[in-house]
């Protein structure tokens, strides 16, 4: 059998634990047909998966994976055709990449993780930090009657525009000791379904809400490098906050019959709930 890898690069909160919780109930329902099955119910990590995949099917947000540590999930997966293959897909918590940005340090056992060739990329598309003019923000500021005045807030690295922070990283990953040569991205505009009623593919999503990085994935990668977007809502909708009240999206989301169905996968000119297709893009 044949030992394959990918890992999950994001922000923090930027959907990635979800998107493993959903995958991990997708593959042990078999409700949907997709690129890839489940060959061996076992997995590493398969507590934690557990836990996770029984949280999103209660509807009920993810634990920030901050406080239990990074973990790193096996899976033996088996594609619609072709041979079986391990899967190793590490969730490292986001404050790990937003190191990389605002200290210019990564764990080595994240830089480990990073050298694949596979990188599903989780941006947030409700969570976008946009750059502000200070134009913008004076006139706003008069327009509301405060008054500016007082010191000056310091700049902090975390402050910068999300499009910022990704263009560095992905440099980064072209930089020894992160550089493995070229590789396959695939961009999850994760929470789809709190943006999709703009109606623009993710493609154009990303291009209207987050030029530098689009321009930087059209001309900045190196040669050989290939890059696809994928608009992705693992949840259907808002699930339960901790300790908050329930919410009506996340009941109508308990109600579906097959939860699987919750999940939905928007590429270039396909809708589907399967949720291995990035994974299995990534892997060429
Ligand atoms: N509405 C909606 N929210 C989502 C979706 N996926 C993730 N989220 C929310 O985004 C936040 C961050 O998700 P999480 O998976 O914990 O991000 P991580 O820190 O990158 O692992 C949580 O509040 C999730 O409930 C989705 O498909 N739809
Ligand atoms: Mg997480």
């Amino acid at each position: 059998m044949s030992n394959k890898s990918i890992v999950a690069l994001g922000l923090p909160a930027s959907g990635k634990t979800t998107f493993l919780a959903a995958l991990w109930h997708l593959l042990t329902n078999e409700k949907v047909n997709g690129h890839l099955s489940l060959a061996k119910l076992e997995a590493g990590e398969a507590a934690h998966l557990r836990s996770i995949a029984s949280r999103w099917l209660q509807a009920k947000n993810q634990d920030r994976t901050f406080h239990s540590g990074n973990k790193t999930v096996k899976l033996s997966l088996k594609p619609a055709s072709g041979e079986i293959f391990e899967l190793t897909f590490p969730d490292i918590a986001g404050e790990a990449f937003a190191q990389m940005w605002e200290m210019r340090e990564c764990p080595s056992d994240v830089a480990e993780a990073l050298q694949t060739n596979g990188v599903l990329l989780f941006i947030h598309a409700d969570k976008i930090r946009v750059p502000g003019w200070i134009a913008d923000d004076l006139a706003q500021s008069q327009d509301l009657g405060v008054v500016i005045g007082g010191d000056p807030t310091p700049w902090k690295p975390q402050s910068s525009p999300t499009q910022v922070q990704l263009v560095d990283i992905l440099q980064c990953l072209q930089l020894p000791p992160l550089y493995v040569g070229p590789r396959r991205l695939a961009v999850i505009l994760s929470a789809w379904d709190k943006v999709e009623n703009d109606g623009v593919s993710p493609e154009r999503f990303l291009k209207l809400n987050l030029p530098l990085l689009y321009q930087y994935l059209e001309g900045g990668l190196g040669e050989g490098w290939k890059m696809r977007v994928f608009g992705v809502s693992a949840q259907g909708a808002d699930y339960d906050r901790e300790g908050g009240e329930p919410n009506a999206d996340a009941e109508r989301m308990r109600e579906i019959e097959v939860p699987s169905h919750r999940i939905r996968v928007v590429a270039k000119d396909a809708e589907s709930h399967d949720l291995t297709e990035p994974v299995y893009w990534l892997l060429g």
